[in-house]
């Protein structure tokens, strides 16, 4: 591996399965996990989705539990939100809190929850797919308790509700109307459509992130004026979509989707239905990705600006996730991982894990939010797709460096990408949950085969 990153060797293996472990026990709050528990208290979706694939090798009782605790928040329209808010964790300790977003109220015509509050947003849908690989784990007990079951019309309904609700561009993607609901925040793909959206006074709001990460590692007061304002406005729209001044199509965000469109495929005949309509449809959303987000001459996938009608020419790593998908065209495959191990990326020369924005790129900071640095879930959705591309080779480096990464950074939320050194919050909940995923496929090896079909 580049950057000298050692190999895990059988010590590091066992005190990486314990330490992760403990930080999702040490997260657990009973009914999901939290991402990390001072700065994200709450219950966050994608989060969520990463916690239960890894949770599912120490407790599949617990990641069916943690998913389906996030489904019970689901709005009637189908929306899963992005945050479900916890009503013991006082207000002040995360903004927005729910008085800021007030679901039950400003989301009724929407069919937001009574019992429970939510945000109005959402997040990458990567749902189904840990449900299926859930259910893998464990299938007796999957059902024995009927969790498949339970859970498609739930999942249904949420890709229901993208595909439908949220194909601003009118091409058969899903655009994001908030640079929160793709869950790379302060990427520089969102500076150029953000630069239109009039920032929320500084004084109408009171950030708490601060009070736990260094300023220079998070993004900017403008910056987090921008997202209020695009937050306040969807929400005085009774979080009806199809209006709001930011709207992008954005690769990952799409590919999950995408990628979990074929894990409802596999539910769906693991419950006696028909899987056809469903491959289908993941294989058209495919050739709508390639078709309106792939950029040859770039050799990865840019953001679209819906609102702007113009391609975002920033490299970040979004733009390289595609590579998890079964159906990509064999060049576009060849030319993202050319993309991931070039000058941009680094991968296997310079960097130890996949930097979230280009190397070159005039906006790069290895500890800003990310604009630069590594974060642990990329990484592992990378592995994945150059597993199942053939990249053995590449695929069993990138997992070397992640686990030997995750120990040293003991558990970070994000590292920069050519020391390892820890950033943002430690012991964080995904981090830990895809280590054990990793780790697992590391003892099993079996490179093509378990449960990562
Ligand atoms: C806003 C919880 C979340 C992650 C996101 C990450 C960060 C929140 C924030 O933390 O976002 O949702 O306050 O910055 O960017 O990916 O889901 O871990």
């Amino acid at each position: 591996m580049g950057a000298g990153t050692p190999r895990a060797g059988a010590t590091h293996l066992r005190a990486l399965r314990t330490g992760a472990a403990d930080v999702l026990d040490g997260n657990w709050t009973g009914t999901s996990t939290v991402p990390s528990r001072r700065l994200y208290p709450h219950q966050w979706s994608w989060d969520s989705a990463f916690v239960a694939i890894g949770l599912r090798h120490i407790s599949p009782l617990r990641a069916q539990t943690e998913l389906e605790t996030l489904l019970n928040a689901q709005w009637g329209d189908g929306r899963v939100p992005h945050i479900v808010f916890n009503p013991s964790v006082p207000l002040d300790a995360y903004f927005p809190s729910p008085d800021f977003w007030r679901s039950s109220a400003a989301g009724r015509a929407a069919g937001a929850p009574r019992t429970v509050q939510t945000s109005g947003i959402v997040q990458p849908p990567v749902h189904a797919l840990a449900a299926w690989l859930v259910h893998r784990s464990d299938p007796g007990l999957s059902r024995a308790r009927g969790f498949l079951a339970r859970v498609y019309p739930r999942l249904a309904a949420w890709h229901r509700y993208l595909l439908h609700r949220r194909d601003l561009g009118g091409g058969g993607l899903v655009s994001v109307v908030h640079p929160w609901e793709q869950g790379m925040d302060n990427a520089p793909s969102w500076d150029a459509p953000l630069a239109r959206v009039v920032p929320a006074p500084a004084r109408s709001f009171r950030r708490a992130d601060l009070a736990h990460g260094s300023a220079e590692d998070r993004p900017t007061d403008l910056d987090y004026g921008r997202y209020v304002r695009l937050a306040t406005d969807y929400r005085d729209g009774q979080y009806a979509d199809g209006h709001g001044d930011f709207a992008v199509e954005d690769p990952s965000f799409n590919a999950l989707l995408i990628a979990s469109e074929h894990a409802l495929a596999h539910i769906a005949r693991e419950l006696g239905a028909s899987a056809t309509a469903r491959h289908a449809r993941a294989e058209r959303l495919t050739a709508a990705l390639v078709d309106r987000l792939w950029d040859p001459a770039e050799g990865m996938f840019l953001c679209r600006d819906v609102r702007g009608g113009e391609m975002i020419v920033e490299r970040g790593v979004s733009g390289l996730v595609p590579l998890l998908l079964p159906g990509l065209p064999r060049e576009v495959v060849g030319a993202v991982v050319r993309t991931l191990e070039g000058p941009h990326f680094g991968l296997g020369t310079t960097t130890r894990l996949v930097p979230s924005y280009d190397l070159l790129g005039e906006a790069f900071d290895p500890h800003r939010y990310w604009r630069g640095p590594a974060w642990f879930n990329t990484s592992w959705l990378l592995e994945r797709g150059l597993r199942l591309h053939g990249r053995t080779a590449q695929a069993d480096a990138l997992r070397e460096a992640a686990l030997t990464t995750a120990l040293t950074s003991d558990f970070a939320e994000y590292v920069d990408p050519y020391t390892g050194e820890a950033c943002g919050a430690t012991r964080f909940s995904w981090t830990a949950a895809l280590t054990l995923d990793l780790l697992h496929h590391h003892v099993a090896s079996t490179p093509k085969g378990g449960d990562r079909g």
